[in-house]
């Protein structure tokens, strides 16, 4: 009997526990599955050789090197900006594992993505500090795996441009997303913070106003152009990459600026929509790719709508046609 009287109890619960869940799904919004990220910081002890020495692995506690825990904070934004911004789970929007080397070469001023993973060197000291310093830094190495696994834009000339271009916008934006900034707020710096004491200027690029961000002896001054009439024709450089990403830089401030609010959520739709959708080519130039924010602007807020004027606006203040 008194097995019988736990059988009925059991039965009684269980009952009142359907009841609640057939209730439950009327009333709550359908339940959103979290992505979940998968870091691996690997150290390359300042010598060349990738990927280096797993030296911290996701859920793995902080290991002391400020630059590993950096490295794994950055990535740990970047993957959230994503999934909030635009439900993308990790690089390939499939939860691919992000890979990352700190400590890599002696005195390396710079940081990639290799195709698999991101590298980051530590900086001279003299005049750039370590690359896993800056936010945007991380986002701009990361969104080349992303422009990688969708638009997979050619590495040079204006397709090179666009390419790099991408990876700043979606760097800038990944940094606004985490202070919270409206475009108006934003200092749509790239690299700010990285280079050294001493050094005369501000960050590696200005989305705002490119060619401004640093005058130094040592460096050079900022080569960007922020119009198409200041257009570097050159072979170094992949062909000016680095360097004309300038004028789509400045065009995707102005559609974020002229929209206002936080630019993530329109102008940066609209670019993500043109990176991840069908109208790209990987040999695409200025003025296709012009022409897709358009369609994808007009996709989303409609021919006459004031956003899609603010791109179209935005391509014609830098001197590209759409
Ligand atoms: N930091 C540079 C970049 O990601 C490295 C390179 O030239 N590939 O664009
Ligand atoms: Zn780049």
């Amino acid at each position: 009997p008194a097995l019988r009287d736990l059988a009925r109890r059991t039965l009684a619960l269980s009952s009142a526990q359907r009841t609640e869940r057939r209730v439950l799904p009327v009333e709550s919004p359908p339940p959103t599955e979290d992505f979940v990220p998968d870091r691996t910081i690997n150290d390359a002890q300042n010598r060349e050789t990738l990927p280096g020495r797993t030296v911290r692995a996701e859920g793995d506690p902080a290991t002391g090197d400020r630059t590993v825990d950096q490295a794994y904070e950055w990535l740990g934004v970047t993957f959230d900006f994503f999934e909030a911004a635009y439900r993308r789970n990790s690089i390939d929007g499939a939860g691919l594992k992000m890979i990352s080397t700190v400590h890599y070469g002696r005195d390396y001023d710079n940081a990639f993505w290799n195709g698999e993973q991101m590298v980051y060197g530590d900086g001279d000291g003299v005049l750039f500090t370590s690359f896993t310093g800056p936010l945007d830094v991380t986002g701009h190495e990361l969104v080349h795996g992303v422009t990688q696994y969708t638009a997979n834009l050619e590495y040079y000339g204006q397709s090179g441009a666009l390419n790099e271009s991408v990876s700043d916008v979606f760097g800038s934006l990944i940094k606004q997303w985490h202070l919270g900034q409206t475009a108006d707020q934003a200092d749509w710096l790239i690299g700010q913070g990285l280079l050294a004491e001493g050094v005369n200027g501000v960050a590696l690029r200005s989305m705002k106003e490119p060619g401004t961000a640093y005058d130094d002896p040592r460096l050079g001054k900022d080569p960007q152009p922020g119009h198409m009439d200041d257009y570097v024709d050159t072979y170094r450089d992949n062909g000016g990459v680095h360097i004309n990403s300038g004028i789509p830089n400045r065009a995707f401030h102005l559609a974020a600026t002229e929209i206002g609010g936080h630019s993530w959520e329109k102008a940066g739709r609209v670019w993500y929509d043109t990176l991840t959708g069908a109208d790209l080519t990987p040999t695409i130039g200025f003025q296709g790719f012009a022409r897709a924010t358009v369609g994808a602007a007009t996709r989303l807020y409609g021919a006459d709508g004031a956003e899609t004027a603010a791109v179209r606006n935005a391509w014609s203040g830098v001197g590209v046609r759409v």
